[in-house]
């Protein structure tokens, strides 16, 4: 196994850190040390720069990437557009010399440079892969009895199908098997792999339009009878999050469905107490959810 850098993003660190403390938590009990990636930027979004000027957004991606080359270290992601503004720009640049030569040469004004030697991971495709399904289940010292919906998110499927990944032949289920090994069960609901809305700027353009998907999204869920949603980026997890509060506000509705980062479940599971992993700075479901974590009501 190569070693790893972590790289946090935008709205973990100033939104939900307790993915990050979930996420470093989490892997120290695999006995998996994450370096810090201390000078990092935004990856750039993959929904904002990509579509704009695609040197600019290899520039800035590749950066980042240089900085975890520098540390002799993989990347990994905890956010679906991280994974995919990174992977995408690193697969880019190792395919076309002609690209890596431009970026290079802006890169060489600010003393980086990008080889190409070292992959892009996302905190989830890495569990399943690299660690496996059994050494997760092995580390899970309190079982959640849960039933959970699970959110995939967009830019966590597109890269996997970009670089022809098996986990994306046919039915996908890699996260499913991942939340049922701590225990919880993943249930099926109506258009589970839609977007969560959020992506691609639109929360910040068109805030209604989004929330109008997050909703649906949020009814299809309640008719399954969740307990709680799983993501596996801090995007959705805000959109779900925080947005639930913005839709019961707008659309007069009653939303109070836990939102958990799937770090942060596995943390649960890993015997972590909701305040270590986070969950507290939740906005949606917070006191209630903790409660029922605390009194035993959702131990298997
Ligand atoms: S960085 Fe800046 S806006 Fe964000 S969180 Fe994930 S995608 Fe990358
Ligand atoms: S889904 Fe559609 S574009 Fe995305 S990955 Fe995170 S935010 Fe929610
Ligand atoms: C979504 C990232 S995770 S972006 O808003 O589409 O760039």
């Amino acid at each position: 196994m190569s070693n790893l850098s972590l790289f946090l993003g935008c709205v973990a660190p100033n939104r939900y850190p307790g993915i990050e403390a979930a996420t470093k938590k989490t892997f120290s009990k695999f006995e998996i040390e994450l370096d810090d990636l201390e000078g990092a930027s935004c990856c750039p979004a993959p929904g904002v720069f990509k579509s704009f000027d695609k040197v600019t957004w290899l520039t800035l991606a590749s950066r980042n990437i240089a900085l975890s080359e520098q540390l002799n270290d993989d990347v990994l992601t905890i956010c679906n557009g991280c994974y995919s503004t990174l992977k995408d720009a690193g697969e880019e640049l190792k395919k076309d010399s002609d690209l890596k030569e431009t970026v290079n040469e802006k890169l060489s004004e600010i003393g980086y440079e990008f080889k190409g030697m070292h992959d892009v991971r996302h905190v989830i495709e890495y569990l399943y892969q690299d660690v496996g399904i059994d050494k997760v289940k092995e580390l899970i010292s309190n079982p959640l009895n849960l039933k959970v919906a699970v959110h995939y998110g967009c830019h966590l499927i597109q890269p996997l199908r970009e670089n022809d990944s098996e986990l994306v032949d046919g039915t996908i289920t890699f996260f499913d098997e991942l939340v049922e090994a701590t225990g919880a069960s993943s249930t099926d609901y109506d258009d589970k792999m839609a977007c969560c809305g959020a992506g691609g700027g639109a929360r910040t353009a068109i805030l209604d339009a989004t929330l109008k998907m997050a909703d649906k999204k949020l009814q299809n869920m309640t008719n399954a009878q969740v307990d709680c949603i799983v993501n596996a980026c801090p995007f959705c997890h805000l959109q779900f999050d925080s947005g639930q509060q913005d839709i019961n506000k707008k659309f007069d509705t009653e939303y109070d469905i836990p939102v958990l980062h799937y770090t942060q479940l596995l943390g649960l599971a890993m015997g972590f107490s909701p305040e270590e992993l986070g969950i507290d700075l939740n906005a949606t479901s917070t006191a209630n959810f903790i409660e029922k974590i605390k009194d035993g009501s959702f131990r298997s």
